[in-house]
């Protein structure tokens, strides 16, 4: 065994050499990876007593990728590309043996093996589209030539990977290898040299993309198929541009197309935004007073009390991975009702081909409906859901307290009200935690985890841990009235509610915030979620905006009719002219000057404010870093993740321009305008959020 460098070691034998990485923590492309393969390579190659050549690499992983940490910088180390032609140009045959994840830059180097062989639950993608870039070391040209051009858009442009057996099947990967990976991988090459079996280089096989030269429609269409998922990235576009020169010109030229795009895509602030968000949900998952050690409480059994929109979307997440979860309700109507929508929404992803009927079952039979409260007793965690009514809540505590086995976690899904309060209804306030889950639950990847005064840190740590495993993020907020998030909605809800009274329409305010990235701007949000919500018919006189939408029966999107009109069955929000009558009326009622809102005030207005409360939610230590703040509007509220989360956009704008932008504004409403003083510090010393 020679060692290369501190991370690559050499091996030769029988004639076989194995070069073995060994990076920790997923063997990324770091300077002194792609050395190890530089050196190792060229001596492997240059040794005569060496016949073939196996990569595999140590710990968790094959090669999960370039360093993303070094990416832009210009860090030092041999160049990928010269390892790629050294690898290409190789006489000896290489074997990639790949397991765990082979990403990226990992599977591009794979590529230019002459052969890949995976264990069984390896897997094989290409996800650099998820941080804004493409392939950017030959994927764009390579994958093409193996599963097809249109195969190759869909796994470059949704970043998702293949399973191994997948692989196999389309050629990515040429044997499936049991047992002993490194065993498996010398085996296959002295198979190679046995049957004398050719060097395959998959930049000479243009059969797969010959095919579909002078057919554009094939770009067009799936350009036409992914427009909306797409909408507002420039990554997937560029990626279909490297599939186009991958299928139309030679191939060193389609390697110059795919460099080129790679460099404007890794310079602009997409990428930017979304490799700080690569790092954000990793860094979310930090807590300073709970160490990472910390023994977690185990969550074999669980109870969700409320079987409606939320608890029903809470207890597939717990299903879905293989906690069995009672769920209970107050009646048997609803307990069926929420039941049938559980039982729809997997059937209807049966239908997709996501899941089968067999998993339909399991999931189904992991569930044990109830209308008594007692049922929960054996639960290791019950998550409450039900409606959002303090007095409701605290009562509903009181009982779990006496019902449940000690040392059960009692979490209430919550949006905004005290933890702390509800705590104080039981006798075990630090098993009580916020577990507020974002709707729809079985599809929105954000939880906030809301630790009260008195949550112990191993229930804080099995509460993450459980986001995690469920495949969410999970992000701790403190206490206080909306937590994070909703916190920071309020005051964009003040600032579009008062635009549309100063002359701007709700269909306006809302393509500003489409057009900059949001799914769905405040009004069609308010439909939809309903503008009734707290709104009250026997105490209500028409004094508010709201008001006199609900007295007139526009309660949002349940009436067909709310800010905007609906067709019944049908979301799609049609503008009505005589909501915005009643809206000028109303403004005349309350003498509001009307005028020309142009759109990048309705946008400053709307986000600004987040900001600051973000600034106060900050220094409050309700959030521990502005960086959990922003992962809780990606992944939360669908703020466009390639402009990085509110605090990294104002960081983007310069904070010094964002607080003159608020005295601009405090013309009309000083109090409201006020920077907090965290962001005013940070503005006057020319700085930006961390
Ligand atoms: N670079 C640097 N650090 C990385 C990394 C990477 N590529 N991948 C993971 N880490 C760190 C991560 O920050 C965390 O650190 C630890 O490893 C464990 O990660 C030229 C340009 C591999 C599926 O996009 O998808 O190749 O928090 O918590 O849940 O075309 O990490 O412990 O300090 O996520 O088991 C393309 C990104 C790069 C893959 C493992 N590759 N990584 O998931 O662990 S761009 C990717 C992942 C590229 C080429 C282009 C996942 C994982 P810490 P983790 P996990």
């Amino acid at each position: 065994m020679t060692a290369i460098n501190p991370v690559t070691d050499l091996d030769v034998r029988e004639g076989i050499a194995v070069l073995t990485l060994n990076s920790p923590p997923v063997n990324a492309l770091s300077g002194a990876v792609r050395d190890g393969l530089h050196d190792g390579f060229q001596k492997a190659i240059n040794d005569p007593a060496v016949k073939a050549i196996v990569l595999v690499c140590a710990g968790r992983t094959f090669i999960a990728g370039a360093d993303i940490t070094e990416l832009g910088t210009g860090a030092k180390g041999a160049s990928l590309p010269d390892v790629q032609s050294m690898m290409e140009a190789s006489p000896k045959p290489i074997v990639a043996a790949i397991h765990g994840t082979a990403l990226g830059g990992g599977l591009e180097v794979a590529l230019c093996c002459h052969y890949r062989v995976a264990v069984a639950t390896a897997q094989l993608g290409l996800p650099e589209v998820k941080l804004g870039l493409l392939p950017g070391a030959g994927g764009t040209q390579r994958l093409p030539r193996i599963v097809g051009p249109e195969m190759a858009m869909e796994m470059m442009c949704l970043g998702d990977p293949l399973v191994a057996p997948e692989a196999l099947k389309v050629g990515l990967c040429d044997e499936i290898v049991s047992g002993d990976l490194t065993e498996g991988g010398v085996a296959f090459a002295k198979k190679l040299l046995a049957e004398k079996r050719p060097l395959v280089r998959v930049r000479d096989n243009d059969s797969r993309v010959t095919p579909a030269r002078g057919k554009p429609e094939i770009f067009a269409s799936f350009r036409k198929t992914h427009e909306r998922k797409n909408r507002g990235f420039l990554a997937p576009e560029y990626i279909i541009r490297c599939v186009e020169a991958a299928v139309n010109l030679p191939f060193d030229d389609g390697i110059k197309r795919e460099a080129e795009l790679f460099r404007e895509l890794l310079s602009g602030p997409q990428s930017a935004a979304q490799r700080y968000m690569f790092f954000a949900e990793r860094q979310a998952a930090k807590i300073p007073d709970v160490p990472a050690d910390t023994p977690l409480i185990p969550i074999n059994r669980a109870g969700v009390l409320g079987a409606g929109t939320m608890g029903g979307g809470i207890t597939m997440n717990l299903v879905n991975v293989g906690i069995p979860v009672t769920i209970v309700e107050t009646s048997q109507e609803a307990l069926d009702r929420g039941l049938k929508v559980i039982r729809t929404n997997y059937e209807n992803t049966a239908r997709k081909g996501r899941l089968t009927q067999a998993d339909v079952e399991t999931r189904m039979g992991l569930i044990t409906p109830s209308l008594d409260m007692q049922a929960l007793a054996s639960a290791d965690m019950v998550v409450e859901a039900v409606f959002e009514n303090m007095e409701l809540k605290k009562e509903i505590f009181r009982k779990l307290d006496a019902i449940c086995k000690p040392g059960a976690i009692l979490a209430t899904n919550t949006s905004a009200l005290d933890i702390n309060a509800i705590a104080a209804q039981t006798k075990r306030p630090e098993y009580v935690i916020g577990t507020h889950y974002f709707s729809p639950a079985n599809v929105m990847k954000l939880v906030e985890v809301v630790r009260g005064d008195k949550t112990a840190k191993n229930v804080i740590a099995t509460a993450m841990a459980l986001s995690k495993r469920i495949g969410k993020i999970g992000v701790l907020s403190g206490v206080c009235y909306g937590f994070i998030g909703n916190r920071m909605l309020f005051g964009r809800n003040v600032q579009a509610n008062r635009t549309i009274l100063e002359g701007a329409s709700p269909a306006r305010v809302d393509k500003v915030l489409t057009d900059f990235g949001f799914p769905m701007g405040p009004f069609a949000m308010s439909d939809l979620a309903g503008v009734d919500v707290g709104w009250n018919a026997k105490t209500s006189k028409g004094e508010t905006l709201r008001d006199r939408l609900c007295e007139a029966g526009r309660r949002g999107q349940k009436t067909n009719a709310g800010y905007y009109d609906y067709k019944p069955g049908d979301r799609t929000p049609i503008p009505n002219e005589d909501v915005v009558a009643m809206i000028r009326e109303f403004a005349a009622s309350k003498q509001i000057r009307q005028r020309d809102v142009s759109d990048a005030e309705i946008l400053d207005r709307c986000l600004i404010p987040m900001v600051n409360e973000g600034a106060k939610i900050l220094s409050e230590g309700i959030a521990i870093r502005a960086s959990d703040i922003d992962t809780v509007w990606v992944h939360g509220y669908g703020w466009p993740v390639y402009r990085g989360g509110p605090m990294h956009w104002a960081n983007s704008m310069g904070l010094d321009k964002l607080v003159a932008r608020m005295q601009e504004f405090a013309a009309d409403d000083a109090a409201f305008w006020t920077p907090a003083p965290m962001l005013a510090e940070l503005a006057a010393k020319g700085g930006g959020f961390k």
